[in-house]
């Protein structure tokens, strides 16, 4: 027994110092984590063939129920954000949510999605704005909002690595442009 003391008390002496050490800290957050969840994919594809993909990078797992998550479209880039869509189910850390359009026929949008819908907010075809919204209130959006324009008809776009983090306002330049019914990239990040 005595040697085991002996043996054991600076044991206890280096645990304690890293305890009380925050210096040691910082490694538990090396990674840059997003202020909340995004869009990380657009797909915008022949006939019913639609999906959103919202990626968690927060580093915490999301309860996108308890926490309020929608999705929403401008129909044609005029009048109110409609068609909402509630979230729900649970969201971990580095992991994917897809939304699909229930009519799809790309067996890889149905077989990758959380949730599959029809009609609105899913029926987007290029110039429909998508908001990612937070109790009723936008952080993240596909398209410019009031503008009928297309800005993703016949497209997938895939949200760049270097964009981390919601936006309010559409950046064309954070995306990179796939051609139509690429879906290879749905479900994963
Ligand atoms: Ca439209
Ligand atoms: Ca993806």
């Amino acid at each position: 027994m005595k040697h085991l003391k002996f043996l054991l008390l600076p044991v206890i002496g280096i645990l304690l110092s890293c305890g009380s050490d925050d210096a040691m800290q910082p490694i538990l957050q090396e990674e840059d984590f997003s202020t909340d969840l995004f869009f990380s994919e657009y797909v915008e594809g022949s006939s019913f063939n639609k999906a959103l993909e919202i990626v968690n990078l927060t580093g915490r797992i999301v309860d996108l129920n308890a926490g309020g998550y929608s999705i929403r479209k401008q129909s044609n880039g005029t009048g109110e954000w409609m068609g909402e869509l509630l979230l729900t189910g649970s969201l971990p850390h580095r992991n994917v949510y897809v939304i699909g359009n229930e009519n799809a026929e790309l067996s890889e949008i149905i077989n990758n999605a959380n949730i599959l819908k029809t009609g609105a907010p899913m029926d987007f075809n290029g110039n429909d704005p998508i908001g990612l919204f937070k109790n009723g209130v936008l952080i993240d959006i596909i398209g410019n909002f009031n503008d009928p324009e297309d800005f993703g008809k016949d497209v997938t776009l895939i949200r760049k690595y270097d964009s981390t983090g919601p936006s309010e306002e559409f950046n064309p330049a954070g995306w990179e442009t796939l051609e139509i019914d690429s879906v290879n990239n749905l479900g994963r990040y």
